[in-house]
């Protein structure tokens, strides 16, 4: 991903040298150039992990539902919950995956919270065999 310049801080960490070891293999096999860029990926990750967990703001979500569209309401249910929430909801797409089988992914953006509220409110829904929310930044609030 190509990126602004932007100002370097150098640290120093300490770590079992087995685990520097596992990280640059690591690192390697992903394609890193080096291990800075590696790690600095990795603190971005926590810190939008951290943030979706604890934080107030906005994120980007992207929830992945499948379910049997054979379950009775289920359809309806899911239908009614992203109409009611229609200004978070902001695209969906829909494969029929088999007879009985939909995917369903929504694109999602507004606070943590409500985020995860409408997320958990879909994945609870009868007939959702497995829902997974996974949270990105809007990008305004990672540095680099
Ligand atoms: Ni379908």
């Amino acid at each position: 991903m190509a990126r602004k310049k932007v100002p370097v801080a150098r640290f120093t960490v300490s770590v079992p040298a087995e685990l520097l070891r596992e990280l640059d293999r690591m690192a390697a096999e992903k394609g890193y150039n080096n291990r800075s860029l590696a790690v600095a990926d990795m603190i971005r990750d926590e810190l939008v992990e951290h943030r979706q967990r604890t934080g107030q703001g906005e994120i980007v979500g992207t929830l992945t539902l499948v379910y049997d569209h054979h379950t009775r309401h289920v359809q309806e249910t899911l239908t009614e919950l992203q109409h009611e929430h229609h200004e978070r909801i902001i695209s969906t797409v829909h494969v029929h995956l088999d007879a009985h089988h939909c995917l369903e992914v929504l694109l999602m953006r507004g606070p943590a919270p409500q985020i995860k509220r409408i997320a958990d409110a879909l994945i609870a829904a009868r007939g959702v065999k497995h829902g997974k929310l996974t949270v990105t930044t809007t990008g305004h609030d990672l540095p680099g």
